[in-house]
């Protein structure tokens, strides 16, 4: 006997792992709700997911082994550059009432340091010019225009990305986009669209083909697109819906008043201490998280970093202990069961690091206290960006352009880009970067990390 198809009442742009060993797995708790995937680029997750007919496996990976879930919340998947159109339509169907992203940092087109939509970049560009878009964006602006064309009420959009306040970052950049195209769209949008800010949060390593084959003798299955993660997930949503939704209070996440505290605590203490591993972690020569916090110098870097460098600039969300959360994510980094390659963290830098380390250094300057675990991160990622090899980030070219053979003058450049760094925070941290930066490239990362960790 076949189950029952979930009809399609969300669409997900820029379906990838993370998304479906995160949310998918709350959707799968709850009937009545098929999510129709759309990636923006390429076609091979949707031709792998097709082989299943995008039914796959999620498997958490624990300490002793996998623990192995089937997942059949995805419908179907739509490859925006095959056909543009077909998103929109998809986005304008009227059983539609919820629109998730996960487009990572990026995909949101902004400028990370004010939030507001790159008009400069030449896809923003073309989106704004032509009724076919290729953006994140530039999607939910089009989509919400045939909507409303055609009468039907509005969508709430929730994004499941990484960045603070991401649904007020979606909002200010659907909105600049309607603006450029109608004013009266985005007058629209702006009264009858929610955004609701939303804290993620699971452990999601690229899967390995090693992955793949562990699960087919496992499940007894070749399934070509398993997802693997921790078994830890959370999620956290604000109040702030319109229309018709997926009860994911009783699938597990937790819907508040304000998601700020909780949004904070995980960026910069979860991600913040991933990308200080990422960078640093490299330099000394291990390829995991977990290899990496197995060393006692590497472990007491991060417990300064949390303890007395993070921790004092964050409000404690309600019903948690930030002691306790350190405590956990140490546990959670050290899972043997996760091979997370620090390779993966360390990508796209230039558009994490404002929410993961300059917002706790900033706090820090104004409040007082030391900040050399944080400035030794910064270095770290200074020092990866010389042989940035991949052009993922967007900012990957302007970023070796900075590096010069006095390293004074690199921190000057690169602290001198100001779609990263906001006045007053670089010309506060020139002196002290530099002293650092300059320590890291005549020392080694041990060495250095040994320094911070007393
Ligand atoms: C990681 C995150 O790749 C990265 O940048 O820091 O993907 C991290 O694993 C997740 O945010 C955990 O929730």
């Amino acid at each position: 006997m076949t189950k029952a198809k979930r009809p399609i009442r969300i669409v997900h742009l820029g379906l990838g792992a993370f998304y479906r060993a995160h949310a998918c797995t709350y959707l799968q708790k709850l009937e009545g709700w098929g999510v129709l995937g759309v990636s923006l680029r390429s076609a091979a997750v949707r031709d792998r997911m097709r082989q299943r007919g995008y039914r796959y496996t999620a498997a958490a990976l624990t300490p002793d082994g996998m623990d192995l879930q089937q997942i059949d919340v995805v419908q179907d998947m739509l490859v925006a550059p095959e056909d543009p159109a077909a998103v929109i339509n998809a986005l304008a169907e009227p059983a539609v009432s919820l629109v998730t992203l996960t487009v990572t940092e990026k995909g949101y087109c902004h400028d990370p340091a004010t939030g507001t939509l790159n008009t400069n970049h030449p896809v923003v560009k073309s989106d704004i010019a032509h009724a076919l878009p290729q953006t994140a964006p530039g999607f939910l602006a089009r989509g919400l225009q045939a909507r409303r064309a055609a009468g039907l009420p509005p969508f709430t959009v929730l994004s499941c990305d990484n960045l603070p306040a991401n649904g007020a970052v979606t909002r200010r950049v659907t909105l600049d986009l309607a603006n450029h195209v109608d004013p009266d769209l985005a007058a629209w949008i702006a009264a009858e669209v929610t955004f609701p800010s939303a804290m993620v949060d699971r452990i999601v390593p690229a899967t390995t083909a090693e992955d793949i084959a562990r699960i087919a003798r496992l499940s007894g299955n070749m399934d070509a697109a398993p997802v693997v993660h921790e078994p830890f997930t959370q999620w956290v949503i604000t109040d702030d819906f319109v229309g018709d939704l997926p009860d994911l209070a009783t699938a597990g996440a937790q819907i508040v008043p304000d998601i700020a505290p909780f949004e904070r605590m995980k960026l910069r203490m979860l991600n913040g201490a991933h990308s200080a591993l990422a960078y640093l972690g490299s330099l000394a020569g291990f390829a995991t998280v977990a290899d990496a916090v197995a060393d006692e110098t590497v472990a007491a870097y991060l417990q300064v970093l949390w303890h007395e460098e993070i921790i004092p600039t964050l409000k404690v969300p309600p019903d948690t202990s930030l002691e306790d959360y350190a405590a956990a994510l140490m546990s959670r980094f050290a899972n043997p069961g996760i091979q997370h390659r620090l390779s993966q963290i360390a990508m796209d830098g230039s558009q994490k690091l404002p929410q993961r380390l300059l917002g706790t250094i900033e706090d820090r300057l104004a409040h007082g206290g030391r900040i050399d675990a944080l400035l030794l991160a910064l270095a770290g990622w200074i020092a990866y960006t010389a042989n940035q090899s991949d052009d993922a980030d967007p900012m990957a070219a302007k970023l070796r352009g900075c590096h010069a053979s006095d390293p004074r003058q690199t921190v000057h450049n690169i602290l001198s880009l100001s779609a990263i760094f906001k006045d007053p925070l670089s010309a506060q941290i020139t002196a002290p970067l530099s002293d650092v930066y300059t320590d890291l490239t005549k020392k080694s990362a041990r060495a250095m990390l040994a320094t911070v960790a007393h």
